[in-house]
């Protein structure tokens, strides 16, 4: 089913693992910032330490090996390699201990995945309006050329930015991430914006800089549901779930893949909005300068990040609010017969995936897909022997399978998340994604496989040893 070259990966983010939050001379990160704020993680928790892999790298690296993973899927922290943000001050030591995992893992044979951005801001940018600046772009561009100089010798994927759409909303809509941004409507427009102008200027400056030479891929990890219109054959919930797409995976999606501009039904679902609201501004949807690096083709492949699905119908009408929920005014339900693992979001549907992915080849032309994250989550009592999880992953790649085999999906690589137990943002440590367990009560912060990676590993080689 899986073509001899697939990638079988498992990934991680800088701020979930590393700890060392202020050791040899890292910046503090927004992160840093929100998670010493009182009330904004599960039990005050935060990432000081988390897994300590800015000391415990060899201790991931023998889960990554004990896992037999093809690729690694890691990210770079922004304030460790630029403490405030700019490339005026390196710090080496950072530079040291990302140049010691990447070549480790070569000399194992595995091949890196190195996201860019994965959430964590120096918190020095963010004191200069951060996301909401025009200016971050410029600055994005700047880390990821000095990523691309100093890492790009040995990394031939990039992600630059992981989902915009979380940071963007969960950030500054809804503010519960980083920078916790309550600003209803406007905001998470604009820095989604300012993501989109980051990522396509950091492309760009790949291509005419650094590809002829490195001969590497850069993309964006675009995350998105299943969605699916809770009556079939009802025109409301159709236009509801085609709308749903638009807020989620098309705003991203449709400017890098299709059009090179945000969905046109996403633009006037927000104008009607502010029309009804009496708001008179400008579009709060930003528009695309044309003296600006274009948006249209600056991605390698598709990268995505799949966790979940949803059933949506038609909003109960529009709440005289200016808000993206407003705006995008759909409801989103689960249907019954989908288990509910760990986190309450993450509702277990394999075939989800197939079909996203089938929709993906349809309406992006069928580019080359990587699924850099899809994973699962424990919470409450520790389960060694993790079956669930199992289940739903061998279910899983069973539908990746197919939509490759079945469907002509040009899928080259899986990415489980998260190769071990670690800081789950808002839900601290409350929330399990790992394949390996780790003990946060023990100050070895010992790694132990659960089931499912045994299971994860024992797939990962019999289909990388069968001839297809
Ligand atoms: C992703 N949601 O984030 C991130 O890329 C990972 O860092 C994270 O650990 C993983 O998914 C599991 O949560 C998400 O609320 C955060 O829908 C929140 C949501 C989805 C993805």
């Amino acid at each position: 089913m899986f073509p001899c070259d697939f990638a079988w990966g498992a990934g991680t983010a800088a701020y979930q693992i590393e700890g060392g939050w202020q050791a040899d001379g890292k910046g503090p990160s927004i992160w840093d910032t929100f998670c010493h704020e009182k009330g904004r993680v599960f039990g005050e928790q935060n990432g000081d330490v988390a897994c300590n892999s800015y000391e415990l790298w060899e201790k991931d690296l023998k889960c990554i090996l004990q896992l037999g993973l093809t690729h690694y899927r890691l990210s770079l922290s922004w304030a460790r390699l630029l403490p405030d943000g700019t490339t005026r001050h390196v710090n080496h030591k950072g530079v040291d201990y990302y140049n010691k995992v990447i070549d480790d893992l070569l000399a194992c044979n595995v091949t890196p995945m190195v996201t860019i951005y994965h959430f964590d801001l120096p918190q020095a940018l963010q004191d200069q309006g951060g996301w909401k600046s025009q200016s971050i772009a410029t600055l994005f561009d700047s880390y990821a050329q000095f990523c691309f100089q100093t890492f790009g010798d040995r990394v031939k994927l990039w992600i630059t930015i992981n989902e915009p759409y979380v940071c963007a909303k969960l950030g500054h809509e809804d503010g519960i991430h980083a920078p916790g941004l309550k600003e209803p409507g406007i905001t998470a427009y604009l820095v989604g914006h300012n993501m989109l102008r980051a990522h396509a200027m950091a492309w760009h400056s790949y291509d005419s800089s650094y590809r002829a030479k490195q001969k590497g891929l850069v993309s964006l990890a675009i995350n998105s549901d299943w969605l699916e219109p809770l009556q079939p054959d009802c025109t409301d919930d159709i236009v509801a779930t085609e709308r749903d797409f638009a807020f989620t995976l098309g705003w991203f999606a449709w400017p890098v893949f299709l059009t090179g501009d945000y969905p046109e039904i996403m633009r006037s679902a927000i104008d009607a909005n502010s029309r009804r609201v009496g708001y008179t501004g400008a579009s709060r949807l930003p528009s695309f300068s044309k003296d600006e690096p274009v948006i249209l083709g600056t991605a390698d492949f598709f990268a995505l990040n799949y966790y979940t699905s949803r059933k949506v119908k038609a909003g109960a009408g529009f709440g005289q609010t200016l808000c993206m929920k407003s705006d995008r005014d759909i409801e989103e339900v689960l249907d019954p017969s989908w288990p509910i693992c760990g986190v309450p979001w993450l509702a277990v549907v394999p075939h989800g995936l197939r079909r996203l992915l089938k929709y993906i080849k349809d309406t992006f032309n069928n580019p080359v897909v990587y699924i850099t994250e899809n994973g699962f989550s424990q919470v409450g009592p520790l389960q060694m022997e993790d079956v669930q999880r199992f289940e739903f992953y061998k279910d899983t790649i069973m539908e990746v399978g197919k939509a490759i085999e079945e469907d002509g999906v040009n899928i080259r690589g899986y990415f489980a998340w998260s190769l071990m137990d670690n800081f789950e943002w808002p839900d601290g440590f409350s929330a399990r994604f790992g394949l390996f367990h780790v003990d946060f009560s023990d100050e070895k912060l010992s790694r132990t496989m659960y089931h499912s990676g045994r299971e994860y590993a024992k797939m990962i080689m019999k289909y990388k040893s069968e001839p297809k």
